[in-house]
């Protein structure tokens, strides 16, 4: 397919490319490119795939779109010969902020995968105004405000399409609407998202504040509303209805469509629950079916057959419960569902463990999943392992055919065609272009592991990305990089048990090491990226930490050239896209068995990063591929960790007080050069709960740390043997391109 911009441009203003403003070209290649989206093959079959989920961080999807379309090169040519840069015009895209971290982004691969491999599968979710929210800095303390997306030129499109949603108090109007979705070299599928109707965005006022208790107006104003009040709460359960019941009349209307009886609809229907947040989708369909004169015990089977859970965390406090009095308020409709549901297993099962509804009647969302799906799968080998033998061991040992793993992937046509067009040019220079839809092809580029030319290469383009980050932060957020020096990057939502307090630690060390005289040989950037759940209050203690520590170290002339400290505004896919690139060391540092899988460890790693990192999540499997050589990694594994949870052993303060690097470096928290820029009831705060609680144990964990950071940096400079370190990463992370997890879903779970 081609693409005549001069004669686009022309149709639409009567002008040439050169004449039109980046914002015009924008419009027009938007305009032109949802057509021939549209316009492709779209896949079919009896059998669907609904990927119904909460979060789809889908990123900015005009080159995405160019690239799975096959007109990326000729586009950024005609553009260039007419003195346009298609960057520039990338600028223009506002990123939809329809997603918080990790289990949005997988969505969005997972999407790009399924229609690259040709798969009938379409997502289902809500169309948030002002997406997450949008960070700011001020006072070295993050605030808030909304982060509209919904332009008038955007790649969503309204449809005609209506359902009705009742709720306990009122009847709401859920309004279909569409963005495409392109596979690469493939077929276009779907992204639908529900909206509804007489949505009034005015009402925000004040940052990101509005009245939680107009639903008829906010209900999809923002993703994770607030829910530290009981009004906040309530709103959740209505978006998670609100987007269930449509995506089930949705799905019901489709499949009666392509000949379902309804008895049939696992024939017709798989629908993939991602996470807890659809899980209400369960009763309502029941309670759809029944409507239409099935009796609930083939309901029940039927829905059964049809829905599959996938789990993405082990963390106690992100499983989702609902008390039976907060569901009555909203959806009084489903209760007598959950009722039934939870007295079958009652029934069956003597162990209250497994019941659906506890003692304090909550409604454990997971429990109605596993009861009444047929797949339940983690996200990684070792997260998997857990859910069997840990956290899940129960239902394991009732239902131990429902389990299985799916280890997570990331779609390599955003994160290495697209974000990194010089090294996939090289690697496809070396190896040839089989790896773009093949991508254990890379495992060719070991072949060049001690060629000279080719380690220097790679080298080159690691320090061109480098500059070209630079040049970005400089023009966007007023930052100043030294590319000379090392890259070293934690970017990810901030969480305790991910520990960028633990890299903070490291920072003040290293601060004062300088400090003392004893300098590094090249210097050394310690990036971050992170937003905070707004009523985290240690989330924001440790941004807050971070934050004073970039000022202290930059206004220091005897520590500034030798170490900085920045924490990236706003961190989301479009800087997802020019950080991971650029960096040397990838933080992978989540108290091992908390983090489920993660997905930038993958990004970075095929990108040529070497990972700093713990025995935790898809760390493990990226360890047993590339080998001690080619990893960092450090501190204690997940059976150390989980048992000492278990034993209630662990005691921060001891550790504080029997090692003296690490009681230095915490100390410094509290000390005088940060009171004097931070704020005192921050920095105590978070003093006190890692010397109390340290409840994701960095304590232990903080020497083994400083020793293996060391030693990556020691090695960053013998410059070649590091090539060849990222030579060896790069051929060994195809394993993680999301085709190969699609692929796995599919004969598994899906059997499209
Ligand atoms: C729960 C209750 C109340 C309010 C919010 C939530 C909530 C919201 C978002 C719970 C969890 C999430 C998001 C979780 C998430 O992103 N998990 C990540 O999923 C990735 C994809 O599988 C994994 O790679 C990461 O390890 C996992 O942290």
């Amino acid at each position: 397919m081609n693409m005549n911009l001069n004669e686009i441009l022309n149709t639409a203003y009567g002008r040439s490319i050169s004449e039109c403003s980046n914002a015009e070209i924008y419009a027009a290649l938007l305009k032109e490119t949802d057509a021939m989206a549209s316009k492709k093959c779209h896949a079919s079959g009896k059998k669907k795939l609904y990927y119904i989920s909460a979060e789809f961080l889908i990123g900015k999807l005009l080159s995405n779109n160019l690239i799975n379309l096959g007109v990326y090169e000729d586009v950024r040519k005609q553009l260039a010969e007419n003195g346009k840069e298609i960057c520039e015009i990338e600028e223009i895209e506002h990123e939809p902020s329809l997603g918080n971290g990790g289990l949005g982004r997988l969505a969005a691969c997972f999407l790009d995968s399924i229609a690259t491999l040709g798969l009938h599968g379409d997502g289902i979710g809500l169309n948030y105004h002002f997406g997450l929210f949008r960070q700011v800095f001020a006072n070295n303390a993050q605030t808030t405000v909304p982060d509209p997306w919904l332009d008038e030129h955007c790649w969503l499109n309204r449809t005609d399409v209506t359902y009705p949603v009742k709720f306990k108090d009122m009847e709401a109007t859920a309004r279909l609407y569409e963005i495409h979705v392109t596979g690469y070299d493939s077929v276009t599928n779907k992204l639908r998202l529900f909206d509804i109707e007489g949505v009034d965005e005015s009402i925000v006022k004040d940052g990101i504040a509005f009245d939680k208790s107009e639903i008829a107006k906010n209900l999809t104003l923002f993703l994770y509303p607030d829910d530290s009040d009981e009004a906040g709460r309530l709103l959740r359960i209505y978006q998670q209805y609100f987007m269930v019941s449509a995506g089930a009349q949705l799905i019901l209307d489709e499949c009666i469509a392509r000949g379902c009886t309804l008895y049939d609809l696992p024939d017709y229907a798989v629908i993939q629950i991602n996470d807890t947040h659809p899980t209400m989708v369960i009763p309502e369909l029941i309670r759809l079916l029944m409507e239409r004169e099935i009796p609930m015990d083939d309901a029940i089977s039927i829905v059964s057959r049809t829905c599959a859970y996938t789990n993405h965390t082990i963390l106690a406090e992100a499983l989702e419960k609902w008390h039976i009095a907060q569901l009555n308020q909203v959806v009084p409709q489903l209760l007598p569902i959950i009722e039934v549901l939870d007295n079958k297993i009652r029934r069956k099962f003597d162990n209250p463990s497994v019941y659906i509804i506890d003692r304090d009647e909550r409604v454990h969302m997971a429990h109605i999943d596993i009861h009444y799906g047929f797949s339940v799968n983690g996200v990684a080998y070792l997260h998997t392992d857990i859910l069997k033998n840990e956290e899940l061991h129960h239902f394991y040992k009732l239902y131990p055919e429902k389990f299985n793993n799916k280890t997570n992937g990331i779609t390599f046509r955003r994160w290495l065609m697209h974000c990194n067009p010089e090294l996939s040019a090289l690697i496809t220079e070396l190896i040839g272009d089989g790896w773009k839809k093949n991508a254990e092809e890379l495992e060719k580029l070991l072949a060049f592991r001690s060629d000279k030319e080719v380690l220097q290469r790679l080298l080159h383009v690691k320090e061109q990305k480098k500059h070209q980050l630079a040049a970005y932060l400089a023009k966007t957020q007023g930052i100043s990089l030294n590319a000379d020096s090392i890259f070293d990057i934690q970017v990810k939502r901030l969480h305790e048990y991910k520990r960028q307090q633990l890299n903070a630690l490291y920072v003040i060390h290293k601060y004062l090491e300088i400090k003392s005289g004893k300098l590094p040989k090249t210097p050394i950037t310690v990036l971050f990226g992170a937003k905070a759940a707004p009523a985290y209050t240690i989330a924001q203690d440790i941004i807050h930490l971070i934050l004073c520590l970039q000022e202290l170290i930059e206004n220091d002339p005897a520590v500034s050239s030798y170490l900085h400290v920045v924490m990236v505004e706003n961190y989301n896919v479009t800087l997802a896209e020019k950080l991971i690139p650029a960096c040397d060391i990838s933080e992978q540092i989540s108290l091992a068995s908390k983090e489920a899988s993660g997905t930038g460890n993958m990004k970075f790693m095929l990108n040529g990063a070497v990972t700093l990192g713990t025995e935790d999540g898809a760390n493990v499997e990226i360890h047993q591929l590339v080998g001690d050589e080619n990893i960092y990694i450090f501190g204690d594994d997940s059976s150390t960790v989980v048992e000492r949870y278990k034993n209630g052993s662990y005691n921060a303060n001891q550790y504080y007080a029997e090692n003296p690097p690490l009681k230095k470096a915490v100390d410094f928290i509290m000390g005088e050069a940060l009171a004097e820029i931070g704020d005192r009831v921050r920095l105590e705060r978070l003093f006190k709960e890692l010397t109390t609680k340290d409840w994701f144990m960095t304590f232990p964990d903080f020497e083994r740390y400083v020793t293996a950071r060391e030693s990556a940096y020691a090695d960053y400079e013998n410059r070649m043997e590091w090539a060849e370190k990222i030579l060896t990463n790069i051929s060994k992370a195809g394993y993680f391109s999301s085709d190969r997890t699609i692929a796995e879903y599919n004969s598994d779970i899906w059997k499209l």
